[in-house]
């Protein structure tokens, strides 16, 4: 792949975004391969994923150069960033964010879809979207009231401000910031944790938080009866118990 470096290690898939001279803006090509990406990810032998960005930034959004102004088939174009939002929300294990430098607009948004994000203390996060006159997408309407709140999220997408890390980390937006150089490092290490966990509880964890957007409390109530029936019919729970009972640590299959 031209635009994304994969490795794994481990139960970890890590994905980079690799167009570091362009602070890793998003274009066709990249959003393809990432896709593809994110679809090798679905390999049970992975456990968790980490998602960064090559050099000194996390994604800059959109490639400004490619898109232009007007003239896109905005269902072409927005497919592709809601082909890769939906991948990321819908893998069934924890996906992690290294967040260094910048990410705005749509680099924000993925960040945003991620289950958990580690910023560098100096990295800054830019909605980014109006400042060039465009309503946001990619789920930002989605993903960030939802963490910050109603009246923040209209200030944050309305007046773009660069939200510093500490900011960030306030509003629910990181949650972990350690030092620029140590954010990999950081993610990782978060990373290889989850991928040692109850996989497919944290994929199920995953489910019941996205659908408890958009159900009311009897339906929630009901829904987490379901997973709890799959959750308890597990080899993970069977593990857990017994664990705890034998006071040791678990060794979680995954399954
Ligand atoms: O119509 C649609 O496409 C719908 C979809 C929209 C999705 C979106 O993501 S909209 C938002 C798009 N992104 C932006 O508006 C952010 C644009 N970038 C910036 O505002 C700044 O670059 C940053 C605040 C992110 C970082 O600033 P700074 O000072 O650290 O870096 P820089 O010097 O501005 O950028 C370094 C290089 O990256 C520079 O190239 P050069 O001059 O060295 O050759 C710059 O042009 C390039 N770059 C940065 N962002 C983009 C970009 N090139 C293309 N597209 C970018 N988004």
């Amino acid at each position: 792949m031209a635009t994304i470096e994969t490795h794994v290690s481990g139960s970890v898939l890590t994905i980079e975004l690799n167009r570091p001279a362009r602070l890793n803006a998003l274009n066709a090509a990249l959003l393809e391969e990432l896709s593809e990406a994110l679809s090798a990810a679905e390999d049970p032998a992975v456990r968790a994923v980490l998602l960064t960005g090559r050099g000194g930034a996390f994604s800059a959004g959109q490639d400004l150069q490619e898109a232009g102004v007007g003239g896109l088939d905005y269902q072409e174009h927005l497919g592709r960033y809601n082909r890769v939002v939906l991948q990321l929300r819908r893998l069934p294990k924890p996906v992690v964010a290294a967040v260094r430098g910048v990410a705005a607009g749509a680099g924000l948004a993925l960040a945003l879809a991620c289950d958990l994000r580690v910023l560098g203390r100096d990295t800054r996060l830019i909605t980014a979207f109006a400042r060039i006159a465009l309503v946001p997408d990619s789920g930002m309407t989605y993903t960030l009231p939802r963490t910050v709140g109603w009246g923040r999220a209209f200030e944050l997408l309305a007046l773009s401000p660069e939200l510093s890390a500490e900011e960030a980390q306030r509003y629910g937006l990181a949650n972990r910031v350690v030092d620029e150089e140590r954010v990999f490092e950081e993610a990782s290490a978060l990373a290889a944790r989850l991928a040692e966990g109850p996989t497919r509880v944290f994929g199920l964890i995953k489910h019941a938080l996205d659908e408890s957007a958009r159900l009311g409390l009897e339906e929630v109530l009901e829904l987490e009866a379901q997973l709890q029936k799959l959750a308890g019919e597990g080899a993970d729970h069977e593990e857990g118990v017994r664990a705890f009972l034998e006071k040791r640590a678990p060794r979680f299959a995954g399954r």
